[in-house]
């Protein structure tokens, strides 16, 4: 079923396609994520302020898939790239994943970073993925 492209028509994606992309993804002078920081490509927001904006992800693998991410990326194309310089905004991006989870998921959820190939990222400009919204599975894939 993972392979079966008619999943993008429901609600949750094949698995396979973001591993697909994240074999390929490489760092970006501009990121997706940056063009929706400036405004240039719409988001559904569900939180900012002056360091950090959490929006929908649109391709949701739950019913609640947030992303949160540092507006200014700086360099912080994935988490192994973190400076220690950034360990505040770093603790900052956790505590607002913190408030939008326990928000819109109050059954609890789940927080992810992808970092690299082998991590299955595909935006290099870091990123928390919020999901929850149904029972997580454990161990992931
Ligand atoms: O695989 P990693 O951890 O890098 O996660 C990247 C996430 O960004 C995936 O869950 C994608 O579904 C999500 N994504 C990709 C795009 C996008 C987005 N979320 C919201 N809005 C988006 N736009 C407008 N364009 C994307 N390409």
């Amino acid at each position: 079923l993972a392979n079966d492209h008619s999943c993008k028509n429901t609600q949750f994606r094949a698995m396979s396609d973001e591993q697909a992309k994240a074999q390929t993804a490489t760092p970006e002078e501009d990121t997706i994520f940056d063009k929706i920081v400036r405004g240039d490509i719409p988001c559904k927001e569900v939180y900012s302020d002056d360091r950090v904006l959490a929006f929908h992800d649109v391709n949701p693998t739950a019913p609640v898939h947030i992303i949160v991410i540092p507006k200014n990326r700086d360099g912080l194309s994935q988490l192994s790239k973190a400076r220690e310089d950034q360990k505040d905004l770093l603790g900052h991006l956790m505590y607002v994943a913190q408030q939008v989870g326990a928000k819109e998921c109050p059954g609890g959820f789940r927080v992810v970073i992808n970092d690299g190939k082998d991590g299955a990222q595909s935006v290099y400009h870091l990123h928390l993925h919020v999901i929850g919204g149904r029972p997580m599975k454990w161990p992931p894939g």
